[in-house]
């Protein structure tokens, strides 16, 4: 057996559609995998799809017929099958072998195996690959099966294609066409593996325990003439059990008991070791087939079972309660094919070095490529899949149904050796948008997804891997009769912070697990203008709102800053303020969120990243830029945080110490000045139990407040940042813009870093180097710090070349909230 790729010579053309002059004469080189619009791009036939407004310019390409072309010699080998195996289409397309359809697709989130066997000759072959145009094809089917309620533009859920591909509230639209993953020929001989599913399972011993391997593996056979029965041959771990296969079984199933494993843990809980996992197959001797994967042994389970608060939504991993840290995770690049294994891999590093445990999949992207899973498993990032359903509703009819359960089938059967992956998930906002958005009078009773997320998608988790939970859809209540978004009952979405009310307002919901919710901000300084030209740069220039998608983002962003902050007087300020702003509000709602544990087990934020250049809720730009965003979340998913919260009986300090190793110590509390003078203080101590929390109530002398807008409460803890209280907002606060001493010099241990020691001569909120307006390429270690009177702290910057270091002082490099009140009385 042997998969031969097919990559090469491809050629693309535009068929049919609104197509420019220039375009239709071309027969451009085609990338595979690859898409229309990147090919385009690279001859120079289009611009820069992200650029500019060149959005809209390039929308006929989503309305074009693309035929892809390319030849191969193939000789017979004597192998009784010769299949094309294509793992990804994109998306409705016709396939061609030597001038013959020979098969035809409609779903980009499956692969496809066709036998070409009958259509091969000896020699030179043609392959074409025919792709009706997506945007048509959605309206076409929608029109046809009838119209259904669906978020944005597109009748996106007519159609089995990436739903963010058509444009969203953080998305350019782009539809795209083409071959976007592998594609070859396939040629064997007798029997061949189709699938393993490597499920696992612990088995406890009284000292120690054993890793359990159930291998279900499926088997396909070229003949079933009588012929030797297969052996198949599984090993992990240094054991290897092997089992005869009559000839034409579907498969068979190979349990293996490992002993003494060293289980795999999500980060922050224990190591991540992985088992390779083999499988053989042979027949007289002979190697027939091979498969090869690494599983890491651990259980998982989701408690829904209710309490007296409602219904919770509680974390297992090996029996440990995992109190999730997580973001929310969109396709990384609005063209995929772009994305490779290293850039997922640094965007997992972003989640693991902010302190996160759990990465969500959104339903309007795709299942990604197993190099995101590996990468998450070797870091002990938690991953729930959503299915592919997002804020729609969705036919249940055969046409439809018919192609999710071959999607979910496959998608279910590849993750299935990744341990990251936890939770299965129905869909996203489906059962709260057919309960809320207005949907079921333009149903008018046709089917919406239900059965998908109630019958069809449960039951193929069930036979093919109960390993992993379940859940029908995010948010969801798991009880009966009460609403989907009920914060009392398992998971929520928070969104009418961000679209109506204060940020404040976190504080009225007390989710048991909230696993949407965010607020925007824009793009590092240099992601932005590298992508909007508007002369002069404005919120409401031209470029810039293509930029923006969301429902009256800037109003959104300018409410959401009001009574905050003071009213931004330039471009550069707004971008810095909306960027702190965007920081001070998921800070306070994550402060919030965990200070409810343990009625509280998890934040999943909106969203970790983008897939352009855009103003948008990530907390690291396209560009791969940590927004302020980041840094807040590094330290408020800190496994051990100090929080000053209100309670009924007055402000409180909550501990929490997500940690094995019980807490105690000293808590120091002090009233200052923002210049440093106490005005109370007291130590206490205070002991708390591993991955437990503590509540210390605080005295009148600390919150009944002289000058309460130049006075804050700290506490200190060995071992935790420090918590600091500001009893107004920073809008009414009177903070001095111009109290910090800088000294900028080169790191003396590493050359090329460049050391920013700022000292803050009273008290200076979220300090942050802005690098890349020092050097595009500048990275720095921290951001958003805060200092008291007399505190040093010291940034690193790397990169940066042969920019001028002394620029790292200049305002528009070195910024914190203070800055805001430059040029301007406190509004006190
Ligand atoms: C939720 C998500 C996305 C959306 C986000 C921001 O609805 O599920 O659909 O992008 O909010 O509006």
């Amino acid at each position: 057996m042997a998969l031969r790729p097919l990559h090469d010579n491809w050629t693309l053309t535009a068929v049919s559609g609104p197509i420019p002059q220039e375009v239709a004469q071309a027969a451009v080189a085609a990338t595979v995998p690859g898409c229309v619009h990147t090919d385009l791009h690279a001859v120079g036939l289009i611009a820069a799809p992200f650029d500019d407004d060149n959005e809209s310019a390039q929308q006929w390409i989503g309305s074009t017929l693309w035929r892809y072309e390319t030849e191969f010699d193939w000789h017979d080998d004597g192998s009784d099958r010769h299949d094309l195996v294509a793992d990804g289409l994109d998306t409705v397309a016709a396939i061609e072998v030597n001038g013959r359809v020979v098969a035809e697709t409609q779903n980009q989130h499956r692969g496809y195996r066709f036998d070409l066997g009958a259509h091969l000759r000896d020699g030179t072959n043609t392959l074409a690959i025919t792709f009706r145009a997506p945007v048509d094809e959605a309206e076409a089917r929608s029109a046809e099966h009838g119209p259904r309620p669906h978020v944005n533009h597109h009748p996106y859920n007519a159609l089995r294609k990436a739903a963010f591909n058509f444009g969203w509230d953080w998305g350019i639209d782009v539809a795209t066409s083409g071959i976007w993953r592998p594609i070859g020929l396939d040629s064997w001989t007798g029997v061949r593996i189709a699938a393993v599913r490597p499920l696992v399972d612990l088995a406890r011993r009284d000292d120690g325990v054993d890793g359990v391997l159930d291998a279900h593996i499926d088997l396909d056979w070229s003949e079933v003439s009588t012929g030797e029965p297969v052996r198949v041959t599984v090993s992990v771990g240094g054991t290897s059990i092997s089992e005869q296969v009559a000839q034409g079984a579907a498969g068979v199933v190979v349990s293996i008991r490992v002993p003494d494993v060293q289980p795999w843990w999500p980060a922050g809980h224990g190591e991540q070791p992985l088992y390779s996992v083999e499988v053989a197959l042979d027949r007289a001797g002979e190697a027939v087939d091979h498969w090869s994967s690494r599983v890491g042994f651990r259980t998982v389970a989701v408690d829904t079972t209710p309490d007296a608060e409602g219904t919770p939504f509680v974390l297992r991993v090996n029996d440990k309660v995992i109190q999730v840290r997580g973001a929310n995770w969109i396709p990384d690049h609005a063209f995929v094919t772009e994305i490779d294994v290293d850039r997922y891999r640094r965007r997992v590093r972003d989640a693991v070095e902010a302190n996160m445990n759990l990465l969500r999949v959104w339903g309007g992207g795709i299942y990604e490529s197993d190099d995101f899973y590996d990468a998450c498993d070797e870091a002990g990032i938690l991953v729930w899949q959503d299915f592919l359903f997002a804020c729609a509703a969705y036919a249940e009819e055969a046409w439809l149904a018919d192609e999710v359960e071959a999607e979910a089938t496959q998608a279910i059967v590849r993750l299935s050796p990744h341990p990251s992956l936890v939770i299965w998930n129905g869909n996203n906002e489906n059962i709260w948008g057919h309960e809320d958005w207005g949907w079921k009078e333009p149903l008018d009773g046709r089917t919406w997804g239900l059965g998908y997320y109630l019958s069809l998608l449960p039951s193929l988790v069930a036979e093919l891997d109960p390993t992993r939970f379940y859940s029908p859809a995010s948010p969801y209540s798991f009880a009966e009769g009460i609403h989907p978004n009920d914060e009392s009952h398992g998971t929520m979405h928070i969104w009418d912070v961000w679209n109506t009310l204060d940020y404040s307002e976190y504080r009225r919901h007390r989710p048991r697990f909230a696993s949407e919710f965010g607020f925007q901000g824009p793009p590092a300084w240099t992601t932005l203008v590298d992508a909007v030209h508007d002369e002069p740069l404005d919120p409401y220039g031209h470029q810039m709102l293509v930029h923006q998608k969301a429902a009256d983002g800037n109003l959104k962003l300018e409410r959401g800053m009001a009574g905050h902050l003071p009213e931004p007087r330039s471009i550069e300020e707004w971008h810095w303020a909306t960027q702190l702003n965007q920081a001070a509000a998921v800070r306070f709602g994550i402060e919030h969120f965990r200070s409810l544990s343990p009625r509280n087990t998890g934040a999943i934020v909106w969203q970790l990243n983008d897939s352009w250049p855009v103003v948008s809720w990530a907390a690291v730009d396209f560009a791969e830029r940590r927004k302020p965003l980041w840094f807040a979340l590094r330290d408020v998913y800190e496994p051990r945080l100090a929080t000053f919260q209100p309670r009924e009986s007055g402000l409180a300090l909550i501990v929490l110490n997500d940690t094995d190793e019980p807490w105690r110590g000293e808590v120091a509390l002090q009233r200052t000045t923002f210049d440093g003078r106490v005005l109370a203080e007291s130590v206490q101590t205070l002991s708390i139990a591993a991955r437990g929390e503590a509540t210390i109530g605080l005295d009148p002398e600390f919150t009944d407040h002289a000058d309460a807008a130049g006075e804050i409460v700290v506490a200190r803890l060995d071992g935790f940042a420090t918590a600091v209280h500001n009893p107004v907002e920073l809008v009414a606060q009177r903070l001095d813009p111009d109290a910090l001493d800088v000294e900028v010099r080169p790191a003396a241990d590493e050359p090329g870093v460049t050391l920013v020691q700022v000292t803050a001569r009273a008290y200076v909120r979220d300090i942050t180097l802005l690098v890349d307006r020092y050097a595009p390429d500048a990275t720095v270690d921290q951001g958003l710090v805060t200092l008291l009177a007399g505190e040093t702290a010291v940034f690193r910057v790397a990169g940066g070349g042969d920019a001028d270091p002394a620029t790292l002082q200049d305002p528009a490099v070195l910024q914190h909230g203070n800055a805001l009140h430059r040029g301007r009385a406190a509004a006190v």
